[in-house]
């Protein structure tokens, strides 16, 4: 496989104005009949060969402008076709077969429970059909699906339905006909035996807009949430961007084998069940969170997306580092602001700083890739989302806004660069964004060094920022990012926000200051008392801040400071300067002593009140293994799961009636609605019986044992069956387990969840569990959702039996990357991940995760997979 680079771009040599397709379906021999307008680019020179992408495809019937193609007309390839001389403008048409029910990639027309539907970004359409695909070719589309009306009663595709009829032999059609010139990768088609929720929304021009949901009929009882979700988006995006929904209908569909969460389709956004699905029997509160964002997402992208769209997969992050920010602004408008961004940065800060440091690093806007597909990254995403939340940051809110009216205006139905939207955001904000677009270009975490001191007899503080972005690869070098960094001085006497002053100039209480060169000293004036300072507020920058604080300033600050995010910051440092001394400990077999500075600061947080309970229960929250494990030079998984152990069952021991008291003061028996206020009691009560349970006394367990009893929702109910099955209480685990696996058993989402809980229990067992359960009869590989519940939350959440000594977690995840690699390439080379972190364990395992690679590399490899193994074993 050869890689693709940005800088060989070029504009398409044929555009296409229109696009017929018809689709005659069958499982194993689809028959589709496109029809191109085409035309040549007034640039291109006569003579130019029309080259058109296709794979897997059975070629039928090629001609132009009626006339069949000799065989000297045109090449056919592995990858396409193309056809020597084209006239400046003509209709080509072809017709190919197809074989949906062997399509266990999930890329193309595939069948998922018996359901036609497809998944075309990036390069699925020339699975398909013959075509330019490529995002910067936008074109209008009628699709006409014929289907069995027996097996398909229900035809789905992008825009409006414009006709529809019988045809002999029991079959039906429908022609949907969408108006707006799209990409070929939002193409979609849905057909099955599919039953639908539906509602209205008016939009702010007062336009009637009808809503779908379609789902199998057993899910029925399972749509409100997405459909509230759906409203709350639309009207969001009127108020907040001015954007209005455009076509009459807007569609979901759930389908059960899904790579990802959900696709942006015009007009038919296709969902994994487990984005879309939700009852509180059946989905914990995350999980209706998850839910509202992917709707919201989805529905944004119609503008930032769709409307307008990426000229090239490069610009990949034009469209969804926008989006993403855009959700998450919509979840913290809608939900508790605080802690959605908490949890972000933590998300953040545990998996995009692992990718920076690891062999896949790539900037936000990478040069070159094999396979786009392992381009959908956390770096595209979250860290496109970061870059723009600073340009936010930078502009403010109002000057963001007329930059991305400019944006959506300027660029309508036209496929742009990044480089187009930050020229808006510049022209708007009068601001020069040259070194901030270093932000794209260079890969790797920037790390930043700050120490600060006081000069009394000024009344100054000096704070010196240094700045360094480590290498990655074919990077070595890297210039300075400019780095927005919010704070504030904390007054050691007032406990309060101190006037900031720079060199003369007042920035209030909460100012930015910007770090631009390698190192930089910031003075401020007129500072009347010592103070600690609070830097990086909101997390202001995706970098690593390393200042010298003391336990006694985190504990000072976590009591203290005025921003909440760095509340939860300064007790999450805390934690880790605790931890990495009982990391210390336990690497040289001393005996582990609690911090007193700790227990006193979470003691603090459990009698002060008054706190924001959604903030308190991620205050209470220890960093996850993953993150300590983040934070260290090299990782010690054994040291790192015995020292948080240990801080946790500390905690527990000593301020056991605290969590008891807290567990019920929060405890309520009102009807389950997914509502901010109930989130946050339900998240504070399952903290509080977490560590209860960490020290497994009669009480606890027994509150445990009542809350799965209880069978109230399944936030709680989830809760309780983890915390038992992760205890040594097999005795009332094992029940527990049966009777909520066979109560279950119908319903795959929920036995995702079954099969999540058991794979990441502490015990030893582990291992052989997920082995045992990968046999079980709701398990199967061909399912993105169950390898992700149970191999994928394995070896990324059970850290101590993925990295077991004797190397059998690896090799498991060998043995199911090599299998899925034939099946399902996309899914293998996302699963492989931890593998290719080697470089920081320990020799043994670094050579045991080798081998394992190397296992892989000697099987024929998707490019997908190939890309990943030949950068982890570079
Ligand atoms: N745009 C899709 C992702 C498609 C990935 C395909 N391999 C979902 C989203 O970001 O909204
Ligand atoms: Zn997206």
């Amino acid at each position: 496989p050869k890689p693709t680079y940005r800088h060989d771009y070029r504009p398409p040599a044929y555009r296409v104005a229109h696009v017929d397709l018809t689709f005659e379906l069958d499982p194993a021999a689809t028959r589709v009949k496109a029809s191109l307008q085409m035309e040549r680019h007034p640039e291109c020179k006569e003579g130019e060969p029309l080259r058109l992408d296709g794979e897997q495809l059975i070629l039928k019937h090629i001609a132009i402008d009626g006339q069949a193609l000799e065989s000297d007309e045109y090449t056919l390839d592995d990858d396409g076709l193309s056809v020597r001389q084209p006239p400046a403008r003509f209709r080509l048409d072809t017709e190919v077969e197809i074989a949906p029910c062997d399509n266990t990639a999930l890329e193309g027309l595939y069948l998922s429970s018996g359901m036609y539907c497809t998944q075309c970004e990036a390069e699925g359409f020339r699975r398909i059909t013959y075509y330019p695909d490529r995002p910067d070719v936008m074109a209008t589309y009628s699709t006409t699906v014929i289907g069995d009306k027996a097996g398909q009663p229900v035809l789905l595709s992008n825009g409006n339905p414009v006709k529809r009829g019988e045809l002999p032999d029991g079959r039906h059609f429908v022609t949907w006909n969408d108006p707006f010139p799209k990409p070929s990768y939002l193409f979609a088609l849905v057909a099955g035996d599919l039953k639908k929720v539906e509602d209205r929304f008016t939009t702010m021009s007062g336009r009637e807009v009808t809503l779908q949901i379609w789902v199998e009929e057993e899910n029925l009882g399972k749509t409100d949430h997405a459909m509230a979700s759906l409203k709350r988006a639309m009207k969001w995006d009127e108020e907040t961007y001015g954007r209005e929904y455009d076509l009459d209908l807007f569609m979901i569909v759930a389908v059960n084998d899904f790579n990802m969460g959900a696709m942006e389709n015009k007009g038919l956004n296709l969902f994994n069940s487990a984005a879309v699905l939700t009852h509180p029997d059946t989905a914990t509160d995350a999980a209706f969170q998850r839910v509202e964002g992917i709707v919201a997402h989805e529905y944004f992208h119609n503008w930032s997306g769709n409307r307008v769209t990426c000229r090239d997969w490069f610009q990949l992050s034009l469209k969804e580092g926008f989006t993403v920010f855009r959700d998450q602004c919509f979840s913290a408008d809608v939900n508790s602001a605080a802690v959605k961004r908490i949890e972000d940065v933590a998300f953040f800060r545990t998996a995009q700083f692992a990718e920076d440091a690891g062999p896949t690093a790539h900037p936000v806007r990478p040069d070159h890739y094999i396979e786009i597909t392992n381009f959908y990254t956390l770096t595209i995403y979250e860290k496109g989302a970061e870059v723009v939340r600073m340009l936010y940051n930078l502009m403010g809110e109002e000057a963001f806004r007329r930059g991305s009216d400019r944006y959506f205006e300027r660029f309508d139905g036209q496929a742009v660069t990044i480089e187009d939207f930050v020229d808006c955001m510049a022209e708007a904000s009068g601001q020069d964004l040259t070194q901030f677009m270093r932000w794209y270009s260079q890969a790797g975490t920037p790390e930043i060094d700050a120490y600060g001191e006081y000069d009394y007899a000024n009344a100054e503080y000096h704070l010196t920022l240094r700045q360094r972005t480590p290498a990655t690869p074919d990077q070595p070098e890297k210039a300075p990012q400019h780095i927005p960094v919010r704070m504030g001085l904390v007054g050691t006497k007032s406990g309060r926000d101190l006037g900031l002053s720079l060199e003369g100039e007042s920035l209030g209480s909460d100012g930015v200051i910007h770090l631009r060169e390698a190192e930089q000293t910031f003075v401020f004036t007129d500072v009347p008392e010592a103070p600690v300072p609070s830097l990086l507020r909101g997390f202001s920058a995706p970098v690593q801040l390393r200042f010298p604080y003391s336990r006694e300033d985190l504990a000072f600050l976590l009591a203290n400071d005025s921003d909440g995010f760095n509340r939860w910051d300064a007790g999450q440092r805390l934690a880790m300067l605790a931890l990495d001394d009982l990391i210390a400990a336990h690497r040289n077999g001393v005996e582990k002593v609690m911090d007193p500075r700790v227990v006193d600061a979470f003691r603090s947080l459990l009698e002060r009140g008054g706190d924001d309970k959604a903030v308190l229960a991620e205050m209470l929250t220890l960093p996850s293994e993953a993150y300590i494990a983040e934070q260290q030079p090299l990782v010690d998984v054994e040291a790192i799961h015995a020292a948080r152990t240990f801080v946790k069952q500390s905690l527990a021991a000593t301020l056991r009636d605290d969590f008891l008291r807290l567990y019920q003061e929060n405890e309520s028996d009102e009807p389950y609605a997914p509502q901010p206020e109930q989130i946050a009691r339900r998240s504070l009560k399952n903290v509080a019986l977490g560590y209860l349970m960490a020290v497994e006394d009669e009480e606890g367990v027994e509150l445990a044992r009542r809350q799965f009893e209880a069978d109230h929702n399944m936030t709680d109910v989830r809760q309780a069956l983890t915390l038992l099955t992760h205890s040594s209480r097999d005795d009332l685990a094992a029940p527990a387990l049966r009777s909520f696996g066979e109560k279950w058993a119908h319903d795959s989402l929920v036995m995702d969840q079954w099969f999540a809980i058991q794979v990441t229990r502490p015990q030893t067992d582990a291992l052989d569990r997920v082995r045992h359960l990968m046999a079980h009869p709701a398990f199967s590989l061909k399912n993105p959702n169950k390898v992700r519940a149970l191999v994928g939350t394995f070896v990324n959440q059970n850290r101590i039996n993925f990295h077991r000594a004797d190397g059998e977690g690896y090799r498991l995840l060998a043995d199911v990357v090599i299998e899925l690699n034939r099946l399902n390439p996309e899914i293998a080379s996302r699963l492989v991940t931890p593998l290719t972190r080697w470089q920081r364990f320990d020799e043994p395992r670094q050579e045991l995760m080798r081998a394992e690679l190397e296992r892989i590399r000697a099987e024929k490899l998707s490019p997908n997979v190939y890309e990943v193994i030949e950068k982890a074993l570079a």
